[in-house]
């Protein structure tokens, strides 16, 4: 039946996108239908996580979202070779995209980007490459109390010992469709949650530098406004000029 409903939409033609907005010089424009659920049919299975897609064969399901909106083309503070900024809740996020005259991106926005027209599960295209996105760095343990220390030295002390970030556009291969860069790997990036039914207005999106399987679906929506992570930033979006 999946494959029926793969090979029935792969043969579809697409609803046209929305037209692609003009955005201001540091952000890109993301114009898109967005599907709620996609299923492909899956290469390459290792250890549970799917490293390669059959190209072509796509079901997309659900809800259907039209997206056209403007995004910050590198991890906050969206400047090319800046680090990307760590250790922020959602509401500091909130709070900086605000004060920029943006807005947090939406969990339907970010897939969007990083999909592109073709849906794509990585950014980059149909397989995993460890070597496209800053993703795939050995992991570090992390002592959760260290990094939630009252004392900030001890924070910041920790947080600099797990830290295996790179500055924003190091790696041209990690570019989505949209031009957006880093969007897999590097800093994971809070979003503002598009699935009404889930926990927290908060959500994470695309991994950080040591979760080699992450794509652009899959989302972590673990953690409320509040939380706050050694590899957890965010970029801005704003809305497309009409
Ligand atoms: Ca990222």
């Amino acid at each position: 039946m999946i494959l029926e409903a793969l090979l029935a939409q792969a043969l579809s033609a697409p609803a046209p996108p929305p037209s692609a907005p003009t955005c201001p010089v540091e952000m890109v424009p993301v114009a898109g239908v967005h599907h709620e659920y996609v299923q492909r049919i899956c290469l390459d299975l290792f250890q549970g996580k799917c490293r390669s897609f059959l190209p072509g064969f796509i079901a997309r399901e659900g809800r259907v979202t039209a997206v056209r909106a403007c995004m910050d083309r590198y991890e906050w503070p969206n400047e090319r070779g800046k680090l990307p900024e760590v250790m922020m809740s959602f509401v500091e996020a909130e709070r900086i995209c605000a004060g920029a005259g943006k807005r947090m991106c939406t969990e339907f926005e970010w897939e969007t980007a990083c999909e592109g027209p073709e849906t794509l599960p990585f950014p980059y295209g149909q397989r995993v490459d460890d070597a496209a996105c800053n993703s795939a760095k050995p992991y570090r343990s992390v002592s959760e109390a260290r990094l939630a220390s009252r004392d900030p030295v001890v924070r910041a002390a920790e947080t600099k010992r797990l830290w295996q970030g790179e500055p924003t556009g190091s790696r041209p291969r990690c570019t989505s469709p949209s031009g957006a860069m880093d969007m897999v790997g590097n800093a994971e990036e809070w979003v503002a949650t598009s699935r009404p039914e889930w926990p927290w207005r908060s959500s994470l999106k695309g991994g950080y530098w040591s979760k080699p399987w992450a794509g652009c679906r899959g989302t972590n929506d673990s953690h409320g406004p509040e939380f706050r992570f050694y590899e957890i930033g965010f970029r801005c979006c704003k809305d497309a000029p009409r």
